[in-house]
């Protein structure tokens, strides 16, 4: 068979096709999704954030800390509100593990019922960060840290302020309770919080508790029914500003002088709460920083790279009486 050579210059340039037609398929398996999660490959840092509501202020600010923070970080956030219901959260959160994303955030909106759906997640190989509010898992490999507030010093903090408050009233300070939502880890401990600080002072007697769920509608009208049953209110400790703004309502209309005929404690400090402080309508506020973001997006960085991140990280918060309400109002960022 005739030797069938090919002259030099079509060799050359088929060679340097092939050449071209190879670096283009390396450099598109170079791009495939390699470490930006998600759909679409790229190298940012996707992550799938599901937050409890908008049920408060104090939420509204966590969720804008988050926004902002996620934008300046160079993050891909995706966003669900799940209008205070678990069930929502939990078809949010396996959403993103179908989606890939890097990381899963969220602030739990109850405390118990979460196994399953983080260890979906643990199994899809997604690291699970929780934010604001804690869960009751016993198995702790099912997220990699918790970020926020001690909730039982917020509730202690308060307690012991009333303890000081009351040390020379005569006779029994009958104290109402408005507590946050059912089941909440911020619920759960600031009632213990509270409770175990007043324990000091016999004659502080809690003659009602019961959930406004954090809302200021909520807090309106258990007041009105705690006005209408109990003659003789002479505190109100409520687990968030916003169920204490709504009990405000109730407290004038029923003829009493928020402040004064009623002493108000509150736990939060957003800006409408501190106000009503700086008013003389409250009385005392234990701060909860829903200032979450930029601590939240170091944190998915690290996780997301591999490092080790501590297992709880705290942030840092004050408490504010009327005068330091007064000073500190113009310089609030939420
Ligand atoms: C506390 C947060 C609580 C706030 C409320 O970290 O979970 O939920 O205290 C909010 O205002 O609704």
């Amino acid at each position: 068979m005739r030797n069938m050579r090919m002259s030099l210059a079509p060799r050359r340039a088929v060679a340097a096709l092939a050449a071209v037609l190879l670096a283009g398929s390396v450099a598109a398996c170079g791009n495939s999704d390699t470490g930006g999660g998600g759909e679409g490959g790229n190298d940012k840092i996707v992550m799938g954030f599901s937050q409890v509501g908008a049920e408060s202020g104090w939420r509204t600010a966590n969720t804008n800390s988050i926004k902002e923070a996620a934008a300046e970080a160079g993050i891909e956030l995706k966003f669900d509100d799940a209008q205070q219901k678990q069930e929502n959260q939990i078809k949010a959160i396996r959403n993103y593990i179908q989606q890939k994303v890097d990381v899963i955030a969220f602030s739990p909106v109850v405390e118990s019922g979460w196994d399953t759906v983080l260890k979906e997640a643990k199994d899809a190989g997604i690291p699970v960060i929780l934010t604001d509010r804690a869960v009751d898992s016993a198995d702790k490999s099912l997220y990699k840290t918790f970020l926020g507030s001690d909730f039982v010093k917020e509730g202690r903090l308060s307690g012991e302020w009333l303890i000081e408050e009351m040390k020379d009233a005569t006779g029994d300070v009958n104290i109402v309770e408005l507590q946050g939502t059912t089941g909440s880890a911020p619920a759960n401990d600031r009632k213990q919080g509270f409770a175990e600080a007043i324990a000091a002072d016999p004659k502080l007697k809690i003659i009602a508790s019961q959930s406004g769920d954090f809302t200021r509608a909520g807090g309106k009208q258990v007041m009105e029914q705690f006005l209408k049953a109990h003659p003789k209110i002479d505190v109100l400790f409520a687990h968030n500003d916003d169920m204490g703004l709504g009990a405000l309502e109730a407290i004038t209309a029923a003829g009493k002088e928020p402040g004064k005929d009623i002493i108000i404690i509150t736990i939060d400090a957003v800006k409408d709460g501190m106000q009503a402080l700086a008013d003389g309508k409250f009385n005392f506020i234990a701060e909860c920083s829903p200032l979450l973001g930029p601590q939240l997006m170091d944190l998915a960085k690290k996780v997301h790279a591999g490092e080790e991140v501590a297992p709880r990280i705290e942030v840092d918060e004050t408490t504010f009486t009327q005068e330091q309400a007064k000073e500190a109002l113009p310089n609030r960022k939420y």
